[in-house]
């Protein structure tokens, strides 16, 4: 039987971290679904069909697996959505105590929702520092994203910036 996982996120730019979260969540799964879902606690920057757009020139780019599926939900809960796909597990990557206690209440609630479980990946020490938040931060003031981001999205956010 194929194993399906979904990586859910904002993705308010795909970053290298997150990246690398899809990447090790397809070597270990047959299907992976990175799925785009708005978080009404964060302001967003880019619109949810730009981000699917990009985090796909991204996984082209790497050349990673035709078993991952970019996509974006926002009709009712993620395990729905995990439910429609025939998704047992959640993937998320957690770079701290705060992700860890952020992330722990939705796992268990997932998992009394619909059965489906959570599991958590460290992340990679290079990017565990880097996050969405940041490089709207640095994007905003004019710095160079390169470092943390893939290729495809620091020549979007500097096509913004030169408009
Ligand atoms: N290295 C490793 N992992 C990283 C890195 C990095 N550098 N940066 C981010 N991550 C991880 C995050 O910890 C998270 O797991 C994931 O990547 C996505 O991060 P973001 O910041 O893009 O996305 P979030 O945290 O805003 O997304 C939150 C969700 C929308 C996924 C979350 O709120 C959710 O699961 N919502 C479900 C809504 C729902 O059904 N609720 C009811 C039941 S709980």
């Amino acid at each position: 039987m194929s194993t399906v996982a979904v990586v859910p996120g904002s993705f308010d730019p795909v970053t290298l971290g997150h990246l690398d979260v899809i990447e090790r969540a397809a070597a270990i799964f047959d299907e992976v679904h990175v799925v785009v879902v708005h978080n009404p606690a964060k302001q967003a920057m880019l619109p949810i069909a730009q981000r699917v757009a990009l985090i796909e020139q991204a996984v082209a780019d790497r050349a990673l697996p035709p078993s991952i599926i970019v996509t974006s939900w926002s009709v009712g809960l993620l395990v729905d959505y995990c439910t429609d796909v025939g998704a047992k597990v959640l993937v998320k990557g957690v770079r701290s105590q705060v992700d860890v206690a952020y992330e722990t209440p939705m796992a268990i609630v997932n998992r009394n929702l619909a059965g489906v479980e959570t599991v958590f990946l460290l992340p990679d020490p290079a990017h565990a520092h880097v996050s969405s938040s940041l490089v709207r931060q640095v994007a905003s003031l004019g710095g160079d994203v390169a470092p943390y981001v893939p290729r495809a999205v620091a020549e979007f956010l500097l096509s913004q910036t030169t408009d």
